[in-house]
């Protein structure tokens, strides 16, 4: 199986550093946006290990046996991250979001903790793969929020699950059929609180991948880009 890929990290407009990371691992079919928190150079640390790792440690493999040894090597992190912010000089958390798309023959793995999405563009629709770890996200499954609201509300920000939050993690995962033509896109909150589903459907139906990154993050920049964006977008050839 081929894939075309591509990928890029901007600080975006408003912050000072970027938190965020990616790994492209195209050869092995894997790849991974983090979004690190905690401010000054702990959200690096933590997104970086976490691509590191994966990088370093999530070998080929069946969709499932690499979804699990995904989740384990992440919970892994997360102790380690608990234990750094515990033994810091800094109170507070280390932490990162994360989502990693894999491939096989015919079937993908998403496996996810946080806000960061996943989506699979498919005979012109578009489906979100993933769903947020978020209090809004909860809220408006409460049907205490509206939907459209949620992206202004003022805790929209708010993570419910992180890598590195809390002692235990448990990373979320799915699986679902792939084929030649589909296109995944891959993002921090960065890209997806600026741009609307549409309009990624939009753009990457009439582009190439590296046409769509570049079209995605120029959209994301001329709306102020308040956050660190990351964005990746592979195609199933
Ligand atoms: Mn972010």
């Amino acid at each position: 199986m081929r894939f075309l890929s591509a990928g890029t990290t901007h600080v975006g407009l408003k912050r000072q550093h970027n938190e965020d990371a990616l790994l492209d691992a195209r050869e092995r079919a894997l790849w991974v946006v983090a979004d690190g928190m905690g401010g000054h150079e702990a959200g690096d640390v933590a997104a970086k290990m976490v691509v590191d790792r994966l990088a370093q440690e999530l070998s080929e493999g069946s969709v499932e046996d690499r979804l699990e040894k995904a989740s384990a090597i992440l919970e892994e992190v997360n102790g380690d991250l608990v234990t750094m912010a515990q033994g810091g000089a800094k109170s507070g958390t280390i932490g990162t979001t994360v989502v990693g798309l894999v491939i096989d023959e015919a079937q993908f793995g998403i496996f996810w903790a946080g806000d960061s999405r996943a989506y699979r563009v498919r005979d012109g629709a578009i489906a979100q793969l993933t769903r947020d770890h978020s209090l809004v996200q909860d809220l408006v499954e409460a049907g205490m929020l509206a939907f459209e609201d949620a992206e202004h509300h003022p805790d929209a920000n708010v993570v419910t699950r992180a890598v590195g939050a809390k002692e235990m993690l448990k990373v979320a995962t799915r699986t679902g059929d792939t084929r030649s033509g589909d296109i995944f896109v891959i993002a921090s909150d960065g890209l997806t609180k600026v741009v609307e589903k549409f309009e990624i459907l939009d753009i990457v139906t009439s582009r190439n991948p590296m046409q769509s990154v570049d079209a995605l993050l120029e959209m994301t920049l001329q709306r102020g880009a308040p956050d660190n964006v990351t964005i990746q977008v592979i195609r199933v050839g």
